[in-house]
Order: C-alpha cells, then structure tokens, then sequence
C-alpha cells in the first residue's frame, strides 16, 4: 500500500478482517457535547460560563439540552449496537458526578452506571474518558487548571467515578488532549476558560499532565488496570525551505510536551525556554509522577499543520498556513498518511509496543437529511482511506488495538455550537430525531461479523 492509496477519490474501505484477531472498532462522544448538562443536577461548568460571554461560541449556544443523550442513552447504545461496532468510548462529566467539584451528586454517579450496564448489555466494551473538558465551576473559581489545588482534585474526582464503574470498563482514559486544555484554551483562548495568558499556559501545560499522574497513582493504588491518555497529534510540515525551527518548535509545544512528558518524564527544552519564569516552582519533582507507567495511549488524529516562522512576533513567533488539500467543513486538510506517519512515530519514538489505540479520527461535513437519508460519501472515503492508514501503521510495527470513530452523533462541537456535523448518525437539534448517515451503513458493512 502507498500513499497514493489515501488520496484515491473512493478508496476501498478495509474490512474487520483486514485487521489483527481482537482489533476494536468503536464510536466515540463526551459528555458535555451530547448529554444536556441541564439534566440530572449536574453543576454548573467552566464551558456554561464561556458561552454565557459574547463572541466565544457560535450562536452563544451551550451544552444545556445538546443531543439529550441524558434522556435516550439507550437509543444511542442501539444506534451503536446495530452499527456491529464493538466498543463505545464516552467520558463521565466532572460537574455532574461532582457538581460544585468536590461533593458527590448520586444521580450523575447513578447515570453512568445505567450507561455502563447499558452498554454490558448490548455486548459493548466501555472505554471511559474520566475529563473531556467539563471543569466544575467552583474549581474554575479557584484558578481552574492554572491551580494545582485542581490536579489534586481530578485524583479525587477520578477515584469517586473508577470506585463506582471501574469494575465495568475494559480501558480508562485520564485526560482528554491536554494540548486542547491547556494550549488551545490559555494560550489562544479559543475554548474555555478562554484565556490569552503565558503564565495561566505554563501552569495549565503542567498542571493537567500533573492531574493524569495524580489520578493514575490513585487509580493504581486502589487495583484499576489498563489504564493511559488520549493525547491529540499534528504532523506539522513546513510551509517552505528554511523552517525547521518554526517545524521543530510547534511540534514541541502541540505534541512532544505531551508525549514526551508521560513516555519519558521531559518537556521538550525549546518550550520550555519560551515559558520562562511562568512554570510553576518545583515542577520538575512532579515529573516521575506525570511518567508514570502506562498500559495504553489513546491518539486522536485528524489533520495537519503548515507552519513558517513569524517574523517580529512574539513567542512562540509561529504562524499556520492554509494547505492546498481538500478541506472538512472545519477547514482541515484531509491527509490520512498523517495518521500513520504519526502511529509508527509514536511506537518507534516514545511507546514501543505499548498497546495504541485510535480514539478519534472524524470529520464535519454539512450533512443534510433528505427523503430520510444523509448522503455523505465524503466521510465514507474519510474513514477508509484513515483505515487503510491505521493498516499501514500496523504493517509497519504499531501496536494499534483499535479504532474509534469521532463521532456517533452530530453534537455540541465546543466554540462552533451546533453547526458542525461529525456524527455517523445525523442529529435534528429541534426534534432530536436520530438518522443514520450513509457513512454509517459503510462502516457497518465494513465491521460487521
Ligand atoms: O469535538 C472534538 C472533541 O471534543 C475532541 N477532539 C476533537 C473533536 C473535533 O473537534
């Protein structure tokens, strides 16, 4: 297989049996994007109050009703089910298991529960997901994560919800892609708490890494297994000759700070140096705990970054380029070869065998219901030409376990509200009516037994 196999116009869609004995094919959500965090007495989060601000999400919309999956989980475990899918990936929301971030709410622990047998029953695997970006308020109040004292917390928080489903869930995830924490959300201030602060980044950048440690030290002490991160990865390109530093530096602060952070217990010298002063004292006594070992990592993957120096910027003086390839309706480029170039990267550089997992790969497309159905060949091809680059990966010495489509449903897609569809099951925000998308048939037919 070459690469000219990803940029085929229909690329052949690889089948269960292309794959290793055991391989996981899945579907993936988080809480606030679909439950309704109206529902079930969950608090107040650090998500409700960026909507709640002008200019910060689209259509000032929030997450209070999103797919009511609060209300007809077991519709979309069915949904799941009857995709032949094997495994569904969900995370538990921190302000409703917790809702002023310390004291336990029965209901929210009772709802996850419900979800875990729910999905037991219907024969599918649960991958857990403990912080999908749910932060309670009241902790957000306190510095959120430019707090320690919000580390120590998660290790709490995590502990509460493992003590009551762990016994259920085949692999626990921590954190879901820092980078989008603690970057993306105090340095440029795109997603909450929507801050363009370096020192709030240094202190998110550590603080979140520290928060996987604390929680995996106390998951571990208590006898939890198969226990890792999703981290998100870049291939980051230059836009011309002459820009290995711009290259090296933004693929230093959007992927090797977290990888090489719990893989080796480093941060990469080169943020380092930017961050200065801002990093919190003593941060280094913190790190055999943030490299603690891992029985999986999680990689969510979906595009690439062009990148030139920025002459006269300030640091880290980086500016992205729009690329030539076909786009989502995100604006990514569709480069599927990214995604083994970054799975055989991540065995041959930082993991080894250690079990790989794809927790998401998806793309948004303005998809439209008509005469019943969503015509989306376009994410049909997305998902099998990411396939046939995950093969590749494996042909090539990944440990990859499995693969989990971003997302089931079409949902609340953070700073975009609810105008970009990545779901396999198209969502009608009015009714709530659920429509398979033709991409979901395919990867039924692909999976099924
Ligand atoms: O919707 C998000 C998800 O919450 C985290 N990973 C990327 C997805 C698409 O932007």
């Amino acid at each position: 297989m070459s690469d000219a196999t990803f940029t085929e116009p229909n690329p052949a869609m690889p089948r269960r049996s292309d794959f290793p004995k055991g391989f996981v094919f899945g579907a993936a959500t988080a809480a606030y994007q679909i439950e309704g965090h109206g529902f079930g007495g969950a608090g107040p989060c650090h998500w409700d109050s960026f909507a709640a601000t002008g200019r910060n999400v689209a259509g000032n919309e929030d997450g209070a009703r999103a797919c009511e999956h609060y209300l007809r989980w077991a519709e979309d475990l069915d949904l799941i089910r009857d995709a032949g899918l094997d495994a569904y990936r969900f995370s538990t929301s921190w302000a409703r298991v917790m809702p002023d971030g310390v004291t336990v709410n029965p209901e929210g622990l009772d709802f996850y529960d419900r979800l875990v047998d729910g999905m037991i029953e219907r024969g599918l695997t649960p991958y857990l997901t403990l912080y999908h970006w749910d932060l309670p308020s009241a902790l957000a109040d306190k510095g959120g994560w430019a707090n320690r004292e919000t580390a120590e917390a998660f290790a709490e928080y995590a502990a509460v919800v493992m003590d009551r489903i762990g016994d259920r869930v085949a692999r626990t995830a921590t954190i879901n892609e820092p980078w989008c924490v603690s970057w993306l959300s105090h340095y440029e201030g795109h997603h909450a708490p929507g801050l363009r602060d370096i020192r709030a980044t240094a202190r998110s950048m550590h603080h979140i890494q520290l928060a996987h440690g604390l929680a995996l030290a106390r998951l571990r002490a208590a006898g939890h297994r198969n226990l890792g991160i999703v981290l998100n990865f870049s291939e980051i390109l230059p836009a011309g000759p002459g820009e290995e530093a711009a290259v090296d530096l933004s693929d230093a602060i959007s992927n090797r700070w977290f990888i090489e952070s719990v893989a080796r217990g480093t941060y990469p010298q080169v943020v380092l140096d930017g961050l200065g002063g801002h990093m919190p004292q003593g941060w280094e006594a913190d790190m055999p705990t943030i490299a603690a070992p891992l029985d999986w990592l999680g990689v969510n993957y979906y595009t690439r970054a062009i990148v030139s120096h920025d002459k006269g910027a300030a640091w880290p003086a980086t500016r992205a380029h729009e690329g030539p390839l076909p786009k989502t309706q995100m604006g990514w480029e569709i480069y599927p070869q990214g995604l083994r170039n970054l799975l055989v990267r991540m065995a041959r550089d930082y993991v080894g065998d250690l079990p790989i997992v794809v927790t998401e790969n998806g793309m948004a497309w303005d998809d439209h219901v008509q005469d019943g159905q969503v015509a989306d060949a376009v994410r049909r091809n997305y998902i099998a030409a990411h396939l046939g680059a995950a093969r590749q990966a494996i042909a090539e010495g990944a440990n990859l376990q499995g693969f989990f489509y971003w997302s089931l449903l079409d949902n609340y897609e953070w700073a975009f509200g609810y105008a970009r569809r990545f779901g396999l099951v198209h969502v009608d925000f009015d009714t709530m009516k659920r429509t398979p998308k033709a991409s979901y048939h395919a990867l039924k037919a692909a999976v099924s037994r």
